[in-house]
């Protein structure tokens, strides 16, 4: 049977158990994005599900940064970054998908931020915008034009990724009821809702 939406790919960002409450770096509600997600993912061409997957010395990680806090922002080879708590350690209880999420539909799991000196909040690009993740050449390959956005964070990686699918020429779509956000600093998940409409996203309510 023809899917719903033929050359259409649900992105499910980052549901894992460190992004959910009582999670290393919890997104309030992070949680109630899986039964949307569970719910949608049958109408898509294709799903892929991405993981964000740190040695344990990644440099996002404040505790490798003596004398700096959690969230501080400091800046690394000319990239600013966030000092996050560690969170999603390749291995860890912390990096599974979070429990109940459908993986069953999911033909392709992406890890991200695995290099040691780079974050990759965007599922296309690590942050130092030119390192590529494939996931384009995958899409392309399977002539994808229409990208919908799911997951965690809202304000980070949803954010970066919905951004980075412009700019690669999809149709790109969030769908509301299907991400939460960090809200650091407080009024990201508002300003990154206005950068996206801004830049062609489509938020769908
Ligand atoms: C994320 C902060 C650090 C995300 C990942 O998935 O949005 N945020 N690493
Ligand atoms: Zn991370």
């Amino acid at each position: 049977m023809a899917a719903e939406y033929d050359n259409s790919v649900l992105l499910v960002i980052d549901v894992q158990n460190d992004f959910c409450p009582g999670g290393k770096l919890s997104v309030p509600e992070g949680n109630l994005v899986v039964p949307v997600i569970n719910r949608i993912m049958h109408r898509f061409a294709k799903v892929v599900a991405t993981q964000d997957w740190h040695p344990g010395d990644h440099l996002s990680f404040a505790s490798g940064h003596p004398g700096k806090e959690v969230m501080e922002t400091i800046t690394v080879n000319g990239i600013e970054q966030v000092l996050w708590p560690d969170h999603c350690v390749q291995g860890t209880a912390g990096a599974d998908f979070y429990p109940g999420l459908d993986l069953n539909g999911v033909s392709l799991i992406l890890r991200k931020g695995t290099n040691r000196e780079t974050d990759s909040y965007s599922a296309f690009f690590e942050n130092d915008r030119e390192t590529a993740t494939g996931l384009d050449g995958y899409l392309k390959g399977l002539h994808m034009d229409t990208v919908y956005l799911t997951g965690l964070a809202m304000d980070y990686c949803v954010y970066y990724t919905a951004l980075d699918a412009v700019k690669l020429g999809y149709k790109t779509r969030v769908v509301l009821e299907g991400v939460r956000g960090v809200d650091f600093p407080e009024g990201n998940v508002r300003k990154a809702l206005n950068d996206m409409k801004q830049k062609g996203v489509v938020i769908i309510e």
